[in-house]
């Protein structure tokens, strides 16, 4: 009998590169591999709850400051912000920049010289809707052509996420999904939303949990029906040439450059500064804002 075709089965989708996977040891080698396959992966505990908490100040203060001027927290939605910040701007960021996993993920991924070119937090407060599955950028030509992934987005949970919080909710093996008729290559059309609720899988990380994605596997985050904000960090980090850069404004001073170890300076590609100015946000997902954030 012949099988009926699925959803699936009409989607084009690059061809993913065999990603080398020799030499590395056996967590950092698992990642590579998840990233390639799913399109997904993290680590529970890699840090402590109390690191997380004081991530959380962090963003709270961070995030009052932002809701003050124009352009320092843009829209992603009913009740969501995005805020860029600063290193210098939580106490954590050395720590999570410097883990072993993450240089080592980094690394095999995206090369020798990666780039750590972002940093900022997404704030879905109560009230929060579904957002529509999305990239967070399009597919780069690189990406379309070779199957190689040239960026990763680290996220770390500022608070324990519970069920009624609106859960991040993600379609593992979407990275490779060609943007057919996406809107801005970013957002796939309502009539593959059936295909995203099959392979979606909701995330409940907790304090200290951290995870790594590609940007393009397509992903929402879900109605937040809770009391409280789940507010979570993206740490984002390009191969040479991947050109995201050019859409972030992150800067570190002068004395805190100086702080930080050659292996962190060298992955640096920001400017180093006098005074830091609050970032005036660049980076808006024009198709999340849907007129109402
Ligand atoms: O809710 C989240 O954790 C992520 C939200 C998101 O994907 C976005 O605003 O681009």
């Amino acid at each position: 009998m012949e099988k009926s075709r699925t959803i699936t089965d009409t989607v084009r989708r690059a061809t993913p590169a065999k990603p080398s996977i020799d030499g590395l040891d056996p967590d950092t080698a698992a990642t590579v591999q998840a990233l390639y396959d799913t399109g997904v992966d993290g680590r529970k505990g890699l840090f402590s709850a109390e690191w997380a908490d004081r991530l959380r100040e962090d963003i709270e203060v961070a995030y009052a400051e932002a809701l003050t001027r124009p352009g320092g927290a843009v829209g992603r939605g009913t009740k969501r912000h995005y805020v860029e910040i600063h290193p210098e701007q939580m106490r954590g960021w050395l720590e999570l920049v410097d883990h072993p996993w993450v240089r080592s993920v980094c690394e095999a991924v995206l090369g020798p010289d990666y780039q750590i070119i972002e940093l900022g937090f997404d704030v879905p407060n109560p009230g929060a809707k579904d957002q529509p599955w999305h990239r967070d950028f399009p597919m780069p030509e690189e990406t379309k052509e070779t199957g190689r992934l040239t960026s990763l987005a680290f996220n770390v949970t500022a608070v324990d996420t519970d069920e009624d919080m609106g859960p991040f909710e993600i379609a593992p093996t979407t990275q490779w999904d060609l943007p057919d008729d996406f809107d801005h290559e970013m957002f796939p059309q309502k009539h593959l939303y059936e295909r995203f609720a099959e392979l979606a899988v909701r995330k409940y990380p907790q304090r200290g949990d951290v995870s790594v994605r590609s940007a393009l596997t397509i992903h929402r985050g879900t109605a937040n029906t809770s009391e409280k904000a789940r507010p979570v960090l993206v740490l984002g980090v390009d191969a040479p040439g991947a050109g995201n850069a050019e859409h972030h404004d992150m800067a570190v001073t002068h004395g805190f450059y100086d702080s930080l170890p050659e292996r962190v300076k060298e992955h640096l590609v920001c400017p180093v500064v006098d005074e830091l100015v609050p970032i005036t946000q660049k980076h808006t997902i024009e198709g999340l804002m849907m007129g109402d954030a």
